[in-house]
């Protein structure tokens, strides 16, 4: 299926229905009064979660969404039928803005959360309202008013809890790949990660939590090198992130340069990204030249008042304690949010979300 978090679509709400002007007509009662029916109202475009989507695809599909418009009113008091309310799947995690004034009309969150992004138009009334004591046989009946109408910009920014951040190759897909069942694809070229992946992540007995790998970041990134960082934005609803850093010395960077290069990115960015904390890990330990290293590494990490953890994703060394460590703190780090967890319950959601293995 192919990612898509930006798209636009001009959305359109049906316009009511017509009242209508009509006359009673009976046998021997040549002035029958008025009796035209209301037109019925227009029906709304609605926005609506489903929790197993992760694309905002279909809209390239649909570039203009009309829902029905309101039938017109008839004679004999009959009202017109409202129309057909349009709704529209979109994925968890959808901002909604409205193009023209740019205000933002729709954060769509949490599974079968709706939001009404055109209103319908409301039905005229049949001339049976308009008789008067002065005017017992009106002859107009209002028109319906028009349906709202809207170009809207949409916005994926997926719902991860944690996320993962590091140079290509430091082995983000991998360690994914071992802890929970997503399955993006691995390789020792750079950018093999090409849109993000997420991956539900079990921890103690009872947690789970969703983690997000997403394409490598290089320096330059801000400025476009690489894949840029226009991925970065599905970090934005996380609470911390895991810093992945190889210090094999494969990459012939220094392992603390890759360290600040990184988050360096990060805050040319956004300034609240680079600010969310993080659990720093030194990858690739299975091999000799990293494992020589290690002590070195950690030491100058530790002299920045960085603690550096240490693990193989490809070996699974040290992934499951870490897995451990990151549930605690990122259930502490809600605590304090003031999000009460329920047991076992991260935001993770989603039938056709990656499930971990067992
Ligand atoms: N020896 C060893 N190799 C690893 C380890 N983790 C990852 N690799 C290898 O490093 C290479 C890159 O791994 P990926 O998981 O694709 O790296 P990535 O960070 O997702 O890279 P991008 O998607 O390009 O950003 C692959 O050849 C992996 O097999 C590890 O713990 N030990
Ligand atoms: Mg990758």
């Amino acid at each position: 299926m192919k990612f898509i978090d930006e798209a636009e679509v001009h959305v359109h709400a049906g316009d009511g229905g017509r009242g209508c002007v009509s006359f009673l007509r009976e046998k021997y009662k040549p002035h029958g009064g008025p009796n035209g029916g209301d037109g019925g109202d227009g029906g709304d475009v609605v926005f609506v979660v489903e929790g197993g989507l992760t694309t905002l695809l279909d809209f390239k599909f649909q570039p203009i969404i009309k829902a029905g418009r309101g039938e017109h009113g008839r004679g004999k008091e009959q009202y017109g039928k409202r129309g057909a309310d349009k709704e529209v799947r979109v994925p968890p995690g959808t901002l909604v803005y409205d193009i023209d004034s740019g205000a933002l009309i729709g954060d769509l969150q949490a599974r079968g959360a709706r939001c009404i992004v055109a209103r319908g138009g409301r039905g005229g009334r049949g001339n049976a309202h308009f008789a008067t004591s002065t005017n017992q046989a009106p002859r107009y009946a209002q028109p319906g008013t028009p349906g709202e109408e809207r170009r809207l910009r949409l916005e994926l920014h997926l719902m991860a809890d944690i996320g993962l951040v590091g140079f290509p190759n430091a082995g983000k897909s991998t360690l994914i790949t071992k802890v929970s069942a997503a399955r993006p694809r691995i390789a020792d070229y750079p950018f093999t990660t090409l849109v993000p992946h997420l991956g539900v992540v079990r921890f103690e007995d009872d947690g789970s939590f969703v983690l997000a790998d997403i394409p490598g970041l290089i320096e330059g990134a801000h400025r476009g090198l690489g894949l840029g960082h226009r991925f970065l934005r599905h970090l934005s609803r996380t609470t911390m992130l895991i810093h992945l850093i190889d210090v094999s010395g494969l990459s012939r960077r220094d392992p603390l340069a890759d360290y600040e290069t990184i988050n360096h990115e990060l805050q040319a960015f956004d300034a609240a990204l680079a600010a969310k904390p993080q659990i720093v890990v030194a990858n690739k330990l299975d091999l000799v030249e990293a494992r020589e290293r290690y002590p070195e590494t950690r030491r100058r990490f530790a002299e920045r008042g960085v603690e550096l953890w240490g693990i193989s994703a490809a070996t699974g060394e040290g992934v499951a304690a870490l897995m451990r460590e990151v549930g605690r703190r990122w259930r502490a780090l809600r605590a304090v949010d003031g999000f009460p967890l329920p047991p076992g319950e991260g935001q993770g959601e989603g039938s056709r979300l990656a499930q971990p293995h067992r």
